[in-house]
């Protein structure tokens, strides 16, 4: 039997990265528990938003598992388990603004140019990460990834689900106003990790001309971005949730 499938990876007392990826898998763990385990506890009409919010972190949390292995294994950006992860979760969390704003009359039109617009800046970002990372041309990719991304911005913070949130009940529209500011700040970590992990970066701004080091930065930033939207976003929807069904249900809101 090979021995290396048994054995357990030791963790480096420097490796911050791979103590980013350890953890960020508990949390995401944990976060899909509690996530699940509230489900019960909410009016029906809340339930699927909160189951959503879970599968969002649970796929996060499979992820993680891999990533965490890859890191140990290899000491090279697990690229390709890091964008099937958000091919995933980055769409669910557009179905989450889907699910708040459907009471005012959002179309399903509005979430397919969400997830449309998700999934090209992704599918972009993939191709400057995955091929063109040791190439200048990287600033490319991320520059039109980043144009996908400001659409998004756009469409919640001013265009059609804005206009749907306003005609919202109040919990609805605080809910969405944060989930807006985690979009633009929150989502914002990730270019970050990626200028200073792509040769092509923001005019070269790679925190390491050896972009193999520039790996372990770009992956605990992008640990950081996802503890900080997953995690949050879900617990911004568990607020709104528990709100309107303890409202609905005549308990103190
Ligand atoms: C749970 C995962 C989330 C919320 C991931 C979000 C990822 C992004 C907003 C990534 C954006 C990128 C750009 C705007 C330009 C450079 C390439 C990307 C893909 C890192």
């Amino acid at each position: 039997m090979n021995p290396v499938l048994l054995a357990v990876q030791r963790l480096a007392a420097d490796d911050y990265t791979g103590f980013t990826f350890f953890v960020g898998t508990m949390a995401m763990m944990a976060a899909s528990v509690f996530f699940f385990l509230s489900i019960s506890t909410v009016d029906g009409k809340w339930k699927t938003s909160l189951l959503v919010s879970g599968l969002i972190t649970f796929i996060a949390a499979v992820h993680y598992y891999y990533m965490r292995d890859y890191w140990g294994s290899f000491g090279e950006s697990p690229t390709f388990f890091r964008y099937v992860d958000w091919i995933l979760t980055v769409p669910l969390m557009c179905v989450e603004f889907y699910l708040i704003l459907k009471a005012a009359g959002a179309k399903v039109g509005l979430l397919w140019k969400l997830i449309a617009a998700s999934v090209f800046m992704l599918v972009t970002g993939y191709v400057g990460e995955a091929i063109h990372r040791y190439d200048s041309i990287s600033w490319f990719w991320g520059a039109i990834s980043g144009a996908a991304y400001f659409y998004i911005v756009y469409l919640i913070w001013f265009g059609e689900a804005r206009k749907l949130a306003n005609a919202s009940s109040p919990a609805v529209q605080r809910a969405h106003n944060v989930l807006c500011w985690f979009v633009l700040v929150g989502w914002a970590i990730y270019p970050v990790g990626y200028i200073l992990g792509t040769a092509g970066g923001l005019f070269g701004a790679q925190v390491s001309a050896n972009l193999d080091a520039a790996a372990g930065a770009m992956n605990i930033i992008y640990n950081i971005g996802d503890a900080i939207n997953k995690i949050g976003f879900g617990l911004v929807i568990y607020t709104l949730a528990t709100t309107m069904s303890s409202t609905a249900s005549g308990k103190a809101a």
